[in-house]
């Protein structure tokens, strides 16, 4: 059921305060309500902000080390080998076109100029090829056993997610959605975020390697007038492209979401941090999909605490070859087609032929 945000007194702070600023609430989606009450309110949430809290998902909690535990333990290990030894995973992994930057990646977000200030892993969720990748360099086997382990865990949270829309707008394949990540050759991927401490300095040496040189703690609390709190890009203002994200992290806050507040104007609102939590948002293959029936949220990261932020994301995508085009369902006389059919392989070519807060999608509108 969507509950409200509040389960800590924190938590029930921020929303107290955000309520009397009218701000928009985070929906929560208690994932153990029953069925048919479970897939409106995630077909809600997705329609109406395009983004939910999911708790008590019931997975990745039962066995002695769960997989989620020894994922970030690994990736926190990874992060902090010295730069030239992380440098040695850049592009480990096969890059048939349309390309992308997989492996380590230090600022550079995509290839059309943009930066942020984290350093990251992206990972082919179903290529094996990251299996002999230099990622971890003492124990490769562990490394991908546990990134193996992971991706199976989240992407069947990703079908249920995907199964409950599916039922929640009244589909007749429910599993239409579903069925397009579960393909043998889906193209999901796997990304592994760490924003250093804001009160740290982030710097590129003249190698073009990545360093995290520590100074005396600066972070201002406050934003005076500056629309990012204070806090620098750690992630820029984006959608993402593929069909549903679910983002785990630490107990750092820094995502914020782009949400309509109470006259329709567009506020950013900061998503108290939920490390027992998984965060859900719909991509744009998923608005395109539904004729714009759910929308594909925009949402940016802003460094501003004194700890450092790991998240990891799993984005899932169909294959490559996957024809993208809105379900006769979603298609209607009062709400004619609203995009162009697509594949998954066009759509890539030209999200990495733009810029991150591009909104790409409008290039698929028919007029
Ligand atoms: C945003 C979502 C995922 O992190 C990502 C990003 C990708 C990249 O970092 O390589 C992109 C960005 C993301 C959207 C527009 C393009 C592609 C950077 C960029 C400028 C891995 C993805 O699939 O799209």
């Amino acid at each position: 059921m969507v509950v409200p945000s509040s389960t800590t007194p924190a938590r029930q702070e921020i929303a107290t305060a955000a309520a009397a600023l009218q701000l928009p609430a985070i929906p929560t989606v208690d994932m153990s309500a029953p069925r048919g009450l479970l897939s409106r309110q995630v077909a809600r949430a997705c329609a109406e902000q395009g983004f939910f809290r999911a708790v008590n998902h019931g997975v990745l909690v039962p066995g002695p080390a769960p997989a989620a535990r020894q994922l970030d333990a690994a990736t926190a290990a990874f992060f902090a080998l010295p730069a030239h030894e992380k440098q040695r995973a850049r592009g480990v992994q096969g890059q048939g076109p349309p390309s992308s930057p997989l492996g380590y990646g230090c600022r550079t977000i995509g290839f059309s100029g943009d930066v942020g200030e984290l350093e990251y892993l992206l990972l082919h969720a179903n290529d094996p090829a990251y299996k002999a990748a230099s990622i971890h360099a003492h124990d490769p086997k562990h490394f991908s056993c546990v990134v193996n382990e992971y991706v199976e865990a989240v992407k069947q949270l990703a079908c249920d997610i995907l199964d409950l829309l599916g039922e929640g707008l009244g589909l007749e394949d429910p599993r239409s959605f579903s069925k397009l990540i579960t393909e043998p050759d889906s193209d999901s991927l796997l990304r592994i975020n760490h924003y250093p401490p804001s009160c740290t300095v982030h710097k590129l040496d003249h190698d073009g390697q990545c360093k995290l040189k520590g100074t005396a703690c600066r972070a201002k609390a406050g934003n005076g007038g500056n629309p990012t709190g204070g806090g620098r890009i750690g992630f820029g203002e984006h959608s993402d492209p593929q069909i549903l994200s679910l983002l785990r992290a630490n107990d750092v806050d820094g995502l914020q979401v782009l949400l309509p507040d109470v006259n329709g104007k567009e506020v950013w609102i900061q998503v108290p941090a939920d490390s027992s939590a998984f965060f859900v948002n719909v991509g744009d293959l998923l608005q395109a999909l539904t004729n714009g029936k759910l929308l594909s949220v925009r949402h940016r990261v802003i460094a501003s605490a004194c700890r450092p932020r790991l998240s990891t994301i799993y984005f899932a995508a169909p294959p490559l070859h996957a024809r993208i085009s809105a379900l006769p369902e979603t298609v209607t006389a009062g709400s004619p087609r609203r995009y162009r059919s697509f594949t998954w392989a066009e759509y890539k070519t030209t999200m990495y032929s733009l810029r991150l807060s591009h909104s790409r999608l409008d290039l698929f509108c028919v007029h």
